[in-house]
């Protein structure tokens, strides 16, 4: 076993880097990866930078090279519901990229012929998450997550990923990672905190809250890790 933790930007694994103190460093594919090992497990982590192509390249590394058997991302992400407010916790049930957009071919958005509109996440790490958050004393709620290239900061474009997805957050990652463990075999968790409501004030509640909403993520998913050995151990 050997456990993936990964985020897009550095203040996204930089509590999970603090929190283990202990790693070295590799650097492959243009990109560092630390490596610890946290309770007797074997852990690789990562940020990939922005975007769906960078998080593809480094989960498929993640899996290929470092031997990732599980992936577990941790990040910020922009509202939809507006049951989710900032610090929010949510973990994705399925993800989409809601800006594949061949409908031109009569094709649904976020489809391609052989590929699916949704990815579904690993089902026994959502139900994981349900105890990791009894015992936390948290709320996180279970959605859809929506994924594109692009910071969304527009009410319009924001409703509209909502109502044809029926996303409840948005981000700019979560469904690449998905596709490529979906495609690997390597079951994944996608947790994310709200930073901001992907409106016109998204920039600026973006800049204000990513630190502190990318703690509440990392500390949730580092929960995850020792639910995950405590499982294993039984
Ligand atoms: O990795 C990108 C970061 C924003 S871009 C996606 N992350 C944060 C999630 C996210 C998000 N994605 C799309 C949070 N809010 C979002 C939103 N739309 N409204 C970035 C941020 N800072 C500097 C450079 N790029």
């Amino acid at each position: 076993m050997k456990i993936a933790i990964m985020g897009a930007m550095p203040e996204e694994i930089a509590p999970i880097l603090k929190k283990l103190g202990n790693y070295t460093t590799t650097e492959y594919a243009k990109n560092k990866y630390y490596e610890a090992s946290y309770k007797g497990v074997d852990l690789v982590i990562a940020y990939s930078k922005i975007g769906k192509v960078f998080s593809t390249l480094t989960a498929t590394t993640m899996i290929e090279h470092f031997s990732a058997t599980q992936l577990l991302f941790s990040g910020v992400a922009g509202a939809i519901s507006p049951s989710l407010k900032v610090g929010d916790l949510i973990v994705a049930t399925k993800l989409s990229q809601h800006d594949l957009d061949i409908t031109a071919f009569g094709h649904p958005f976020g489809f391609v012929p052989e590929g699916a509109v949704f990815v579904e996440a690993d089902k026994s790490m959502i139900e994981l998450s349900k105890e990791v958050a009894l015992d936390m004393g948290k709320i996180v709620q279970e959605g859809i997550i929506a994924t594109g290239d692009q910071f969304v900061a527009n009410e319009e474009r924001k409703n509209w990923i909502g109502s044809t997805f029926g996303a409840d957050a948005l981000e700019m990652e979560g469904a690449s990672v998905a596709v490529v463990c979906d495609a690997l075999n390597v079951p994944f968790f996608i947790l994310r905190a709200i930073s901001d409501a992907a409106d016109m004030d998204a920039s600026f509640s973006f800049d204000a809250f990513l630190e502190t909403s990318a703690v509440e993520s990392a500390e949730f998913v580092m929960k995850m890790v020792d639910k995950i050995l405590d499982k294993n151990a039984k």
